[in-house]
């Protein structure tokens, strides 16, 4: 068995947690936070058999889709950032989704 961690797009997420129910696979989903926008996203937890590993990834493809986001970004100065520099806007391109896959151990429901 393998553990997907998904990091989604809140959009896409009640979407995903629908299709990935109804083909069968167990999700929990969490509520989190990205780090460099600061911004909530949402982190599914997917204990996968192995054999259904790539038919889940496919899953989680067909759902989330890239965006541009515009985000600000601090100045800094020796690569520490200071509250009283002015902030700048970028463009970053978010999702559609970051996958981890993690093999799993052991499988317990006591
Ligand atoms: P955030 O950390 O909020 O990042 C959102 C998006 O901002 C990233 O999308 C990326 O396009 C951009 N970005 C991140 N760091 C940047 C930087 N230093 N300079 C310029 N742009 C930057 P994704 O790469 O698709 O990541 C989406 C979310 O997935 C991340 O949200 C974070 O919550 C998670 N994530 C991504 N890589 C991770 C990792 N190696 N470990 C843990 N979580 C990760």
């Amino acid at each position: 068995m393998k553990l997907l961690i998904a990091i989604v797009q809140d959009e896409d997420s009640s979407k995903l947690v629908s299709k990935m129910m109804q083909q069968g696979f167990g999700v929990t989903k969490l509520a989190t936070t990205g780090g460099f926008l600061k911004a909530g996203n949402t982190t599914l937890l997917l204990g996968v058999d192995d054999s259904r590993v790539e038919e889940a990834i496919e899953v989680v493809e067909s759902v989330c889709k890239s965006r541009k986001q515009i985000s600000t970004a601090t100045t800094t100065v020796g690569g520490i950032s200071h509250g009283e520099f002015p902030t700048y806007p970028i463009e970053v391109t978010v999702g559609g989704a970051t996958v981890f896959v993690l093999t799993v151990d052991q499988f317990l429901k006591v």
